[in-house]
């Protein structure tokens, strides 16, 4: 057998390419491979609807691999087992409501969940910008986040989509793209970003189901970001909230895309 380099670019380019063109018109665009994203991305992909991931990053998982400080671990209460017993994620009571699991399988397996259920996952983009068109967020901006870095002048292309979800963690990007570059008035206490609060995990995670919405047409917020912009507090390393966020989310969208 004979390998020829030039073949191996083209089933690159071809492949690559033809996906592109593909999800260049989407259900539902996800801004972030985080843990939010991901069972967002799962439950739209699950309900046949046409879904896209686009991750700054090389890797998927955003705050998930490091755990607590680095002990790679995360602590989920009983919802959220339930949902990662939904991955087949192996976890274990560590005592009463609280039920450990290893980062790197939570963040691989919601990955294959997310995948598996037919969505998509674009490494390496940004998203750097949103579509609006009649008060209505249609889609969003992308770029190679390596243009991003290298602060390159190189013009993005776009995304039409039904739905955009900022899963974008505490840096709520798209939410904040919303209400800078477009002036939006989000569905906030303020009508603005109002900024993530400090350390409290009992109110952080309850609050999360109440901050992820649909806080202007077309556009959802999820996790971290959704508590970033409505002014709920950080949690640490407890992770339920974000996945019953990401499902909360794709519910959401699902209601608002019928
Ligand atoms: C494309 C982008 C862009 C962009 C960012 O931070 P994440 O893990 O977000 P969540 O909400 O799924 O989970 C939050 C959790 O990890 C966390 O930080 C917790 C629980 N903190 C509590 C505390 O007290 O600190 O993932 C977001 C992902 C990352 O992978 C980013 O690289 C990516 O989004 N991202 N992707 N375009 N503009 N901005």
């Amino acid at each position: 057998m004979s390998l020829d380099e030039i073949v191996i670019t083209r089933a690159i380019l071809d492949t690559y390419l033809k996906q592109l063109n593909e999800y260049s018109e989407v259900d539902v665009a996800i801004a972030g491979a985080g843990p939010a994203g991901m069972v967002a991305a799962k439950y739209l992909a699950m309900k046949g609807k046409k879904v896209a991931i686009f991750e700054r990053r090389l890797s998927i998982g955003g705050g998930i691999w490091g755990g607590g400080m680095m002990f790679n671990v995360i602590v989920v209460q009983p919802e959220g087992k339930a949902i990662l017993d939904e991955f087949n994620i192996k976890n274990a009571r560590y005592k009463e409501d609280y039920f450990v699991a290893d980062a790197v399988e939570t963040a691989t397996k919601l990955a294959a969940g997310a995948i598996d259920a037919g969505a998509k996952i674009f490494n390496l983009i940004s998203i750097e910008d949103l579509m609006y068109r009649e008060n209505r967020i249609t889609g969003v901006v992308i770029n190679w986040s390596a243009v991003e870095m290298a602060k390159l002048h190189v013009d993005p292309m776009t995304i039409r989509a039904k739905i955009v979800i900022d899963a974008t963690g505490h840096d709520c990007s798209l939410c904040r793209v919303a209400e800078r570059k477009l002036g939006l008035k989000l569905a906030t206490e303020t009508g603005g970003i109002v900024g993530e609060k400090s350390m409290w995990a009992e109110i952080g995670e309850k609050i999360l189901i109440e901050t992820t919405k649909e806080v202007y047409p077309g556009l959802i917020v999820a996790g971290m970001a959704a508590n970033a912009v409505s002014g709920g507090p950080r949690m640490g390393p407890i992770f339920g909230g974000m996945l019953i966020s990401g499902k909360k989310a794709a519910e959401l969208a699902l209601e608002a895309m019928k």
